[in-house]
Order: structure tokens, then C-alpha cells, then sequence
């Protein structure tokens, strides 16, 4: 049996459905707002470069995109100067009645991470750039832990196998107290690279990380899913990794596009009778979803594990 149940009508979003001109849809954070679930995905323009478009959906499945993109590279001073390059990979949390918003910033400096929040997917506002370079894939956890907040990030290093980490902040702008949680396992699936994909989700035996890990082939990287599990009240603590992936590149949409080989996760929605629907860019073109449950994904981590470092 699949881990995650793949719909039948993937891939769910592609570059026909949007009404302006671009030539990918993919690695899309999701969450519900008002009875609708929203998307703002990553799309690349024709010189190379990405946006960030928004689209909406009453089922999770069948989704409608909006006239005009959500996030373009930004004209206001800071941020122009380091979202020149485009701005890539949008993970939504929401905390209260605000969704923030993290975001790859891409310019001549190099990658950083972008902050920014709304409140009605209407109006969009950037509060900070809350990295320095060398920094992509940062997920907040959508509650505050004895008033601090808490993101899982992943930077780069040439020494050590790019792993997870974790950070705290007392205001969303200045992070520090950093960890390293968890790291690639040798010759295993995910020995090449790891980072964080969906904001975690809330289950009663902890946070669900679904993050990414990378095998480098002859013919290239393979982009994979995994999940690990953390303790509620100290998410630091990773009570288990799961062994096995959770998806791997199957369907064609997946396996041939802009980048071969890619299942990439930014958002999962978790609904009230356990479900999880997980939304993942295929081949850094399209965007698909399947179906899984919080109980086989927490299975997973406590009782098929591997060591988190
Ligand atoms: O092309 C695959 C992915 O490559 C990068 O992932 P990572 O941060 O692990 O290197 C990102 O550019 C991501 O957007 C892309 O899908």
C-alpha cells in the first residue's frame, strides 16, 4: 500500500491554468483561510527567474488561479536589493488571525530568507529578511513555545551533508539559539541533502516534519519525501525519523520536466478526521497532491525509524 495516496487527476495545477504568462507551477504552500484552501505557488518567468502566484480551491483538489501574481521580486528598499533574482518557495503558517509567509530570496548576495504576512491573501506585507545568505527552506511552526517563536531551517556548508536545524526568535525577526536536529543518513536516500518541506503539523503525539532528501545519481539528484516526528512542547527534540521514504518521483509529471527526478513539498493541510493532504511541485513543473493519515506517518517515525543524527 502507498504511504501517500496519489489523486487521480494530478497534476492539479500547471502552467495552462495560469492567466499570465509563465512556464512552471510548482513547490506551492497551502493552507485554509475562510472555508477555502489557498496556494501561492512558484512560477518561473521566461528569463529564468520566479514569482509567486496564488490560487484558490473549495476541495483541495480542483483549483482556480487569481488574474494577478501574489509576490513578485519587491521595488522597496532592502528588499530589492536582495529578491533582484526572483523570489522561489513560499511556506505558509498561520499564527492567530495572521499567515506568514517565508520565502527564498534570490539575488547577486546569494539566497536568503524573505518574511512576510497577511492577513486576508488580499494584501501582502514584508515584515523582515530573516537570514543572512546561503539559507533556503525555513518553515515556522504555527504556535509560539513559552512566547518564542521556532522555525526548522537548513544552511548551506561545504563541510558537513546540508541538514535541519532549529531556531528560535522573540519576534520573528532576530533568530538565534540554532541546533542541529537532524542530519543525512550515509548511503541512504536522503545521504546527500536534507531541508524542511511543509510548515510542521500539529497531531497528538507531536509535529509531523514532511522534509525532502536528496540521492545524487550518476544521471543527477532524486528529490524524495520523508517524515520525522517532534515533541510538542520541545520540537528540538526528534522522537523519530522515519527509515523509508514517503514519495518518490513516479508519475511521468515527476519524472520529466524543468528539473528530472523531483517530488518538492512546501505545504500539507491537515484535516479534522486525521487525513493529511500533501501538495508537492513534480520535476520543479507541475503541482500534484495525495491523500495520507497522521496515524501511518506517526507509525512511521516512532516504529520503522532511524537515527535523527
Ligand atoms: O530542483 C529541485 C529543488 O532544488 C532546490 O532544493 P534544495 O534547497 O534542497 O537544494 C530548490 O531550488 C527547490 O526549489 C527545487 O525544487
Amino acid at each position: 500500500m502507498a504511504i501517500i495516496e496519489r489523486y487521480v487527476g494530478n497534476p492539479i495545477l500547471t502552467k495552462d491554468d495560469v492567466p499570465y504568462p509563465v512556464e512552471t507551477v510548482h513547490n506551492a504552500g497551502v493552507t485554509k483561510h475562510s472555508e477555502r484552501y489557498v496556494m501561492l505557488f512558484r512560477a518561473h518567468l521566461r528569463n529564468g527567474r520566479s514569482i509567486i502566484g496564488k490560487a484558490e480551491s473549495y476541495d483541495g483538489f480542483s483549483f482556480e488561479v487569481s488574474p494577478q501574481p501574489f509576490l513578485t521580486p519587491s521595488d522597496e528598499a532592502v528588499f530589492a536589493e536582495y529578491e533582484e533574482y526572483g523570489v522561489e518557495d513560499p511556506r505558509i503558517s498561520q499564527i492567530d488571525d495572521q499567515y506568514l509567509i517565508t520565502y527564498s530570496a534570490y539575488s547577486r548576495h546569494g539566497v536568503r530568507i524573505g518574511l512576510a504576512r497577511t492577513a486576508d491573501f488580499q494584501q501582502v506585507e514584508r515584515i523582515a529578511l530573516i537570514s543572512a545568505a546561503d539559507m533556503r527552506n525555513v518553515v515556522l511552526f504555527p504556535t509560539r513555545f513559552d512566547g518564542r517563536y521556532a522555525r526548522l531551517d537548513r544552511p548551506h556548508s561545504h563541510i558537513s551533508p546540508w541538514s535541519i536545524w532549529i531556531s528560535w526568535s522573540p519576534d520573528l525577526i532576530h533568530w538565534g539559539g540554532s541546533e542541529l536536529i537532524i542530519k543525512p543518513e550515509a548511503y541512504h536516500w536522503d545521504q546527500m541533502k536534507i531541508g524542511p518541506g511543509a510548515p510542521p503539523l500539529e497531531t497528538p503525539a507531536g509535529w509531523l516534519n514532511i522534509y525532502h532528501g536528496v540521492f545524487e545519481t550518476m544521471s543527477g539528484g532524486v528529490y524524495r519525501l520523508g517524515v520525522s516526528l517532534h515533541d510538542l512542547a520541545d520540537p528540538g527534540h526528534v522522537l523519530g525519523v522515519a527509515d523509508e521514504w514517503i514519495l518518490s518521483p513516479q508519475d511521468p509529471w515527476e519524472i520529466t520536466g524543468y528539473v528530472p527526478n523531483v517530488v518538492f513539498c512546501c505545504g500539507a493541510v491537515a484535516e479534522d478526521d486525521g487525513t493529511i493532504k500533501i501538495y508537492w511541485g513534480g520535476a520543479d513543473t507541475v503541482m500534484c497532491v495525495g491523500t495520507t493519515n497522521q496515524d501511518l506517518l506517526i507509525d512511521l517515525c516512532l516504529h520503522h525509524s532511524r537515527a535523527p543524527l
